[in-house]
């Protein structure tokens, strides 16, 4: 059987009036008018109006549900329609596949479904052009992210999900069963990353990761992507240097190539100014205090504290120099301040989107960090013996790849930018 197309539908137009073509798709709309059937079919690169004629193909035609797929050749003519460039004529419709009456969400959009409804049905919601977009702009973004780490010389790689301790120390972590084992699930690549740099130097990796957080907020996943990168004989200054020029190109990337998805969405992509404003924590605290709120240096900033930040630095800027008691084992101090790290979080207004910093690479300290944070630093031998083999100092960041999809479509909740969000009560489809 054949079933091969000859255009895609964004490949038709006027002047190819008097071509034979087949195309095939999904209708999205159909109307009878006795003599004539009108179909819009729609494939993954746009609609096209088809006008369908002659007895045989009216009756295979006739009462056939939307979003059914379809196959037809035909002739490309001019058109009356206002809302078409050109119309198919065709005598023939090859009905592939049916679909039920009636669906459990509108596809096109016209009706609202709420966002549970459409998560249940995300393969047909990705009919509707708005949701399509996103995905269409998630790719375009992958793309620029990969583009502008590989011009930077860092190497693709691929780390182990499945893992026998922490990354990340102990909370958060979901554990499964590895035969007569224990395992569990990586919560992020960062003890590996770090070892990479030993060998490959500039590494990034872009992959999900899982927290098994109960957190029901519109930012947390229990599955999530993120874009992790290290690099040796780099300060942290070095790598929110990459950040910036990452997000930069991505909002740059988009600007340009995704002028219909952003029509879709409704919204205008531009890059950012950079540099972004560098903020202190000390700062931030200080400026905290202005607006009423006490805190004490080396407290930790809470959602209400992030909001109010949000407020007063709308758009993109980092967090920098965290006091080391916040931040994990495996941040470096500065060497003026040792209380202080060389650590950084790039938000976007109260939303945290990537913390990264500077590494240690002396294992002794690393050790006495992971027991000063109460953990075990028996459970990281396998990790720190890499540190004596010639390991450099190196730093890096990991970015949330749904936050920064969400920030840059304007969409509040991260759900909507993953295919098929897992949350503590969303585990399918
Ligand atoms: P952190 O834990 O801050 O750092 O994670 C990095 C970024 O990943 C995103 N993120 C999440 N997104 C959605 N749902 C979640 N549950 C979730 N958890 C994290 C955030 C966050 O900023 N190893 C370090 C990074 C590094 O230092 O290189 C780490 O994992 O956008």
């Amino acid at each position: 059987m054949d079933l091969k197309r000859t255009h895609y539908i964004g490949d038709l137009a006027p002047s190819l009036k008097g071509q034979k073509v087949t195309v095939g798709g999904w209708v999205e709309d159909l109307r009878e008018l006795g003599k004539l059937t009108f179909l819009t079919l729609r494939d993954v690169t746009g609609v096209a109006q088809i006008v369908v004629v002659g007895e045989e193909a009216l009756r295979q035609v006739k009462g056939l549900n939307r979003q059914s797929v379809v196959r037809v050749t035909g002739t490309v003519q001019e058109t009356k329609a206002r809302d078409f460039p050109f119309e198919v004529k065709s005598e023939n419709v090859e009905i592939l596949s049916r679909a039920v009456h009636p669906l459990p969400i509108d596809p096109i959009g016209r009706l609202e479904s709420n966002i549970d409804n459409r998560l249940n049905a995300r393969a047909l919601d990705l009919r509707n052009q708005r949701t399509a977009s996103i995905f269409k702009i998630r790719h375009h973004v992958l793309q620029s992210i990969r583009k502008t780490l590989i011009d930077l010389g860092f190497l693709e790689v691929n780390t182990p999900k499945i893992i026998g301790s922490a990354s990340e120390g102990g909370a958060n972590l979901f554990s499964l069963k590895y035969f007569d084992r224990q395992a569990y699930l990586a919560q992020s690549p960062q003890l590996y990353k770090e070892q990479l740099t030993l060998g490959l130097e500039r590494v990034f990796e872009i992959s999900s990761f899982y927290r098994a957080e109960k957190s029901h907020t519109v930012r947390h996943l229990t599955e999530f992507t993120s874009v992790d990168v290290e690099a040796d004989f780099a300060d942290y200054t070095d790598v929110m240097d990459i950040l910036e020029a990452v997000i930069a190109n991505v909002f740059d990337h988009v600007e340009k190539n995704c002028v219909p998805e952003q029509k879709a969405l409704g919204i205008e992509v531009k890059r950012p100014k950079t540099p972004f404003a560098r903020i202190t924590y000390k700062q931030a605290v200080e400026d905290l205090g202005k607006e009423g709120i006490m805190l004490t240096q080396g407290d930790d900033l809470q959602d209400a504290h992030l909001r109010k930040l949000g407020e007063l630095h709308p758009g993109f800027y980092f967090l920098i120099d965290w006091p080391m008691k916040l931040k994990p084992f495996y941040i470096h101090e500065k060497e003026e301040d040792p209380e202080t790290s060389k650590s950084f979080d790039l938000q976007y207004g109260y939303l945290e989107l990537s913390s990264g910093g500077r590494r240690l690479h002396d294992p002794a300290k690393i050790r006495s960090r992971l027991v000063e944070q109460g953990l075990n630093p028996d459970q990281f031998e396998d990790h720190l013996r890499a540190f004596d083999w010639g390991m450099p100092p190196h730093s890096g960041w990991g970015l949330g790849l749904d936050r920064l999809m969400a920030v840059l479509t304007g969409i509040d909740n991260v759900r909507e930018v993953v295919l098929y969000p897992r949350d503590p009560e969303r585990l399918s489809p």
